[in-house]
């Protein structure tokens, strides 16, 4: 409600794959940005094996720029991708905004693949690597990548649902010393404990601002299946609501992502209900929807 929250601004990118508009309607007043249009970017071929760099470093520019806006204006911001490369443009616009920030990195993937260690060429896959200052020099030249300046240190990341990770990201991850609770740690600890050690973490030193990114491929496929590279064996419904009701309750949730949700991967229309609803309680359970059930400060039983 209005006394308990921020204001959010939504924006929309819609990039490379489309996107269906979710309407969710918590507690609180949302402020539509509305869909950022992407230019088309002729001749954009690949860079070793880097696919579409061009019109992938233009897109994050314009996102990060939105971003940047709407935090300055005071929202918590929520951006509906689009596949997880525009969390390239989403965090740096935030932190241009906000200095230092913590990111909590809920997916099935690493995503901290390098242009020289992706074995796919797809830039969803490597986000991270461009974001961390510990990586700066593994991350050649790229065009339209020149607006970018690392802004996350790797100590102020932590990884949740990890169950597909490369040998080289599995390295990274290693070397870097970052924070993860891969499957495994959820089956281990259960996901109350994880989210405890989760904030100790974050908040071990300050207290800085959380950006949330989602990938719904974090969800096991069964509860979202219209996406593009599902991965057996993932955090149920519950978990994952789990997870954003306990980052709502830090108080310091400042922007959010929800990405990969893709309709057209969706093989029938419950499949693609399905993904959607998901991400929609996932992004209600950002903003205060508890499921204990909730009711305005003032509310008086009525007298007959
Ligand atoms: N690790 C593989 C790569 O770099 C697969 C990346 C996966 N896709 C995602 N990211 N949806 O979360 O290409
Ligand atoms: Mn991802
Ligand atoms: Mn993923």
């Amino acid at each position: 409600d209005l006394h308990h929250h921020h204001c959010v601004g939504i924006i929309g990118a819609p990039f490379s794959k489309g996107q269906k508009a979710l309407c969710p309607s918590p507690g609180c007043v949302v402020k539509d940005y509305g869909n950022l249009t992407f230019e088309d970017i002729p001749n954009d071929e690949p860079i070793g094996r880097l696919k579409t760099p061009r019109a992938v470093g233009r897109a994050n520019e314009l996102l990060a720029g939105a971003v940047q806006k709407i935090k300055s204006d005071g929202n918590t911001c929520v951006m509906l991708g689009g596949d997880h490369s525009l969390a390239i443009g989403s965090i740096s616009g935030h932190a241009a905004s906000r200095h230092e920030l913590s990111v909590l990195w809920v997916d099935a993937h690493a995503d901290i693949n390098t242009p020289l260690t992706t074995p796919t060429g797809n830039i969803h896959g490597q986000p991270l690597s461009y974001l961390i200052h510990e990586l700066h020099s593994k991350i050649p030249i790229i065009p339209n990548f020149s607006w970018l300046k690392p802004c996350v240190a790797a100590k102020d990341i932590v990884y949740i649902g990890l169950r597909d990770v490369d040998p080289e990201e599995h390295y990274i991850l290693k070397h870097l010393g970052i924070k993860t609770f891969s499957m495994t740690e959820v089956d281990r600890l259960g996901i109350a404990k994880v989210m405890e050690q989760t904030c100790d973490h974050m908040f071990s030193k300050v207290k800085k601002p959380i950006h949330l990114s989602f990938d719904i491929d974090a969800l096991d496929p069964s509860v979202s299946p219209a996406t593009g590279t599902p991965v057996a064996g993932g955090l149920t419904y519950r978990e994952g609501i789990y997870i954003t009701e306990n980052i709502c309750q830090t108080g310091l949730l400042s922007a959010v992502d929800m990405v990969e949700v893709n309709p057209k991967q969706g093989k029938t229309e419950d499949e693609i209900k399905s993904t959607v609803n998901a991400a929609v309680d996932l992004l209600l359970g950002c903003f205060g929807r508890v499921r204990e059930g909730s009711h305005e400060p003032d509310y008086q039983i009525p007298n007959p």
